[in-house]
């Protein structure tokens, strides 16, 4: 079996069959140019026995789509939107990060459906929150948000391509680059000083002692 979604992705695959014309099968097996048919229940059993799940619109499990994580000192982070996709599609901010999106496509066209034009809408948002909406985004088009200080894990998809999915994870962090800079830099402050004095006190009365011990051995060999 081979299998693969297609669409306007920047992730794509090709290969190539080669089969003879009169090469002769037998009748239970075909090349069957629209892939294999499975039914409802195969489907689902299917699903369930996957180990790993790679989903090129959404977010897929174990290693793939693993949280880009931004410390607290990124006050804006961008999302592109491209091949029906954000990229990252799983990102973790501190509260008060701006996060941009833009479109990425290279085309923007509607025949039938929405194609290159996309937003973000968050479908899950805490209860004091309206959660966020971006109008259409066409070509080269981007819209913000700043994120507020609630902590929560904001899913959100593409309204026209509501199979495309995304997420942001506020998250205060355990660390803070910028501060921890500073206080590095001032502790050094201190002691840098008082030991640079130890050392060259203690090189002086090396010296002395050393011109001391020469000098009694001189005295000594006289
Ligand atoms: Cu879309």
């Amino acid at each position: 079996m081979l299998s693969h979604v297609v669409g306007s992705t920047n992730r794509g695959a090709i290969g190539l069959i080669v089969v003879d014309a009169d090469i002769e099968l037998p009748p239970h097996r075909k090349i069957l140019a629209e892939g294999p048919r499975f039914n409802d229940a195969e489907m689902r059993g299917y699903l369930s026995d996957a180990k790993r799940v790679i989903n090129p619109f959404g977010i897929g499990t174990g290693t793939q789509d693993r949280p880009v994580v931004f410390g607290p000192e990124n006050k804006e982070v961008h999302v592109s939107i491209i091949g029906n996709s954000f990229y990252p599609k799983v990102i973790q901010i501190a509260p008060g990060t701006k996060v941009t999106w833009t479109n990425e496509e290279a085309f923007t066209y509607m025949a039938g459906e929405y194609s290159g034009i996309h937003n973000a809408a968050s479908i899950s948002f805490p209860e004091d929150s309206d959660g966020f909406a971006a109008p259409l985004l066409a070509h080269a088009e981007s819209w913000s948000h700043t994120f507020d200080d609630n902590e929560w894990t904001y899913d959100y998809i593409c309204t026209p391509h509501p199979y495309m999915l995304g997420r942001v994870i506020v998250k205060r962090s355990d660390y803070d680059l910028s501060s921890a800079r500073v206080a590095s830099g001032g502790e050094l402050d201190n002691w840098v000083l008082p030991l640079l004095g130890l050392t060259l006190l203690l090189a002086q009365a090396h010296w002395y002692c050393s011109e001391k011990i020469l000098n009694d051995l001189h005295k000594c060999l006289e």
